[in-house]
């Protein structure tokens, strides 16, 4: 199965969290570059994200994905402070094949990904036929590139 993960960070080492989380994440199959964004909800005055989206060729469940996400941000020294606060480390299971979950705690493809300019330009990176109809100039802006991982 074809998956995506959605990987963020805005505090600290941006890049070296988002290469930690790759190097630890399991049947990564390809990175999308990086892209600096402005933060989306969430407080006044927090830094802005290093955002990009990692596909995997995979087998696992969603729900074991789900585990293999709050692993590395769990590495990454996560604490969850504040919700939609700052933070080091976003790991969001964004789609898995053609499955649907609608768990309290997992809810697969991801509920607001269709909405996020910081999820769809580097979706649209790895799998254009994905995004089209979703990703429209309005949440493209402000979209930056930063380089690669
Ligand atoms: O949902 C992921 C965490 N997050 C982000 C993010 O990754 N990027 C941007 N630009 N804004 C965000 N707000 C939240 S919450």
């Amino acid at each position: 199965m074809r998956a995506f993960l959605g990987l963020g960070s805005n505090l600290g080492d941006r890049r070296a969290f988002l290469a930690g989380a790759i190097a630890r994440l399991p049947d990564v199959s390809a990175v999308s570059p990086v892209y600096e964004t402005d933060p989306v909800g969430g407080p006044p005055g927090q830094g802005a994200y290093l955002n990009c989206v990692v596909e995997l060729l995979t087998d696992r469940t969603p729900r074991e994905l789900l585990a293999a996400a709050q692993a590395a941000e769990a590495a990454a020294n996560r604490e969850r402070l504040e919700r939609w606060g700052p933070r080091t480390l976003d790991v969001d299971v964004l789609l898995v094949g053609h499955e649907s979950v609608n768990d309290p705690d997992l809810v697969v493809p991801h509920p607001r990904m269709w909405t996020r300019g910081f999820v769809l330009v580097p979706l649209g990176d790895l799998a254009p036929e994905l995004v089209i109809g979703h990703l429209t100039s309005d949440l493209a802006r402000g979209i930056r590139p930063a380089g690669t991982i």
